[in-house]
């Protein structure tokens, strides 16, 4: 026992004397990661953008600085909090501090991508033009849905409409309970947008061109240089965004600008999760004759039902079938 006792003391002192300084603060780093309290030595940091390899970071104080990311890291994102520390020239991100959510989208070869971290509202942003693509609205629905995020539907140009359809379209997701905002980018005031603000941290997604940059560029006029500079100028001369980034806005809250889409994977997501991104299947869900009812062409099929009495719309319910189609597809 004594002597047992002893063996351990010597243990730890050597583990003490081997430990070297750079792995204490890795060590330190990792608690951290744990338990979300930041250490002296490793500052923290919030994730502006992420370009590549590197993030750019906003300390404490204010300061911004491009970060190395170091190697096997969860890959940082806008909205991400971090610990990183200074280095000769730059900075190296260190750890990540646990997510309270992440949104994910699949690139371009289907795999799964985070694009913004840390989230209250997603503004699902669409346009007159360029013309929605179907069902990628509800897509964006069910993402937020999946997430528990709360999305506000926003109909923006609409200084563009040539005829009703995308406000019947609008006050459709009103009728479903979502918030939702008419808006255009020449509007002088943006009072209806800063209220549906209220000092959180919100997420534009939409297809490309909808106009969400523009909505930040309204709301922060002096942003514009950063803007255009953080931008790529396309082929027709228009700035798109390339890589997540985030704002502030003077009362606190901050906004993060994503790339556009034209379509929105969801290969990720269970078609269990696609019917709840639903709000209003929510009561029929359960009801169905089978239980693993997949609401095709099955008997006894509530939600069938609920369509045939016109309490769902076919259009919500075909965007449905429509994407539970596409998830086999994506495999
Ligand atoms: N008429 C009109 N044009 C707008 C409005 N908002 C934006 N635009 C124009 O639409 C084009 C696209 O706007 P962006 O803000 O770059 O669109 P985006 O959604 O950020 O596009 P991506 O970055 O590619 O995803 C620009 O030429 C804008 O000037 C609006 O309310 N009305
Ligand atoms: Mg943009
Ligand atoms: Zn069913």
């Amino acid at each position: 026992m004594h002597t047992s006792l002893l063996g351990l003391a010597y243990n730890i002192m050597m583990t003490k004397r081997r430990l070297t300084e750079q792995q204490a603060r890795r060590i330190k780093a990792q608690r951290s990661h744990s338990n979300g309290e930041a250490v002296n030595d490793n500052e923290h940091g919030l994730v502006i953008a992420r370009y590549g390899k590197q993030a750019l970071i906003e300390s404490r104080t204010g300061e911004r600085l491009l970060c190395h990311l170091r190697p096997h890291l969860e890959s940082p994102v806008a909205g991400d909090e971090v610990l990183w520390e200074p280095t000769e020239n730059k900075g190296v991100v260190t750890a990540l501090i646990t997510r309270r959510n992440v949104l994910e989208r699949p690139d371009l070869q289907g795999r799964l991508r985070p694009v913004a971290a840390n989230i209250d509202l997603m503004l699902i942003v669409f346009a007159p033009e360029p013309a929605p693509q179907p069902a990628l609205l509800d897509r964006y629905l069910v993402a937020a849905e999946h997430i528990d995020v709360e999305p506000v539907v926003i109909l923006n140009k609409a200084d563009l409409l040539v005829d009703t359809s995308q406000r019947d379209q609008l006050q459709h997701y009103a009728a479903l309970g979502y918030r939702t905002l008419e808006t255009h980018c020449n509007q002088a005031d943006a009072s209806d947008l800063h209220s549906l603000i209220n000092g959180q941290t919100l997420v534009l997604v939409g297809q490309s061109g909808v106009g969400k940059s523009s909505l930040i560029q309204r709301l922060l006029p002096d942003a514009s240089i950063r803007i255009g500079a953080l931008s790529e100028v396309a082929d027709k001369g228009r700035h798109t965004t390339t890589t997540a980034e985030l704002f502030h806005l003077p009362e606190g809250a901050r906004l993060i600008d994503s790339p556009g889409v034209r379509d929105f994977g969801l290969s990720h997501v269970t078609a269990g999760s696609v019917a709840q991104g639903f709000r209003e299947f929510w009561p029929y869900l359960g009801q169905c004759r089978f239980r693993d009812c997949q609401h095709g062409d099955e008997p006894d099929c509530a939600l069938q039902h609920a369509v045939t009495q016109g309490v769902i719309s076919g259009e919500r319910f075909q965007s449905y079938q429509q994407i539970v189609a596409s998830l086999s597809q994506d495999d």
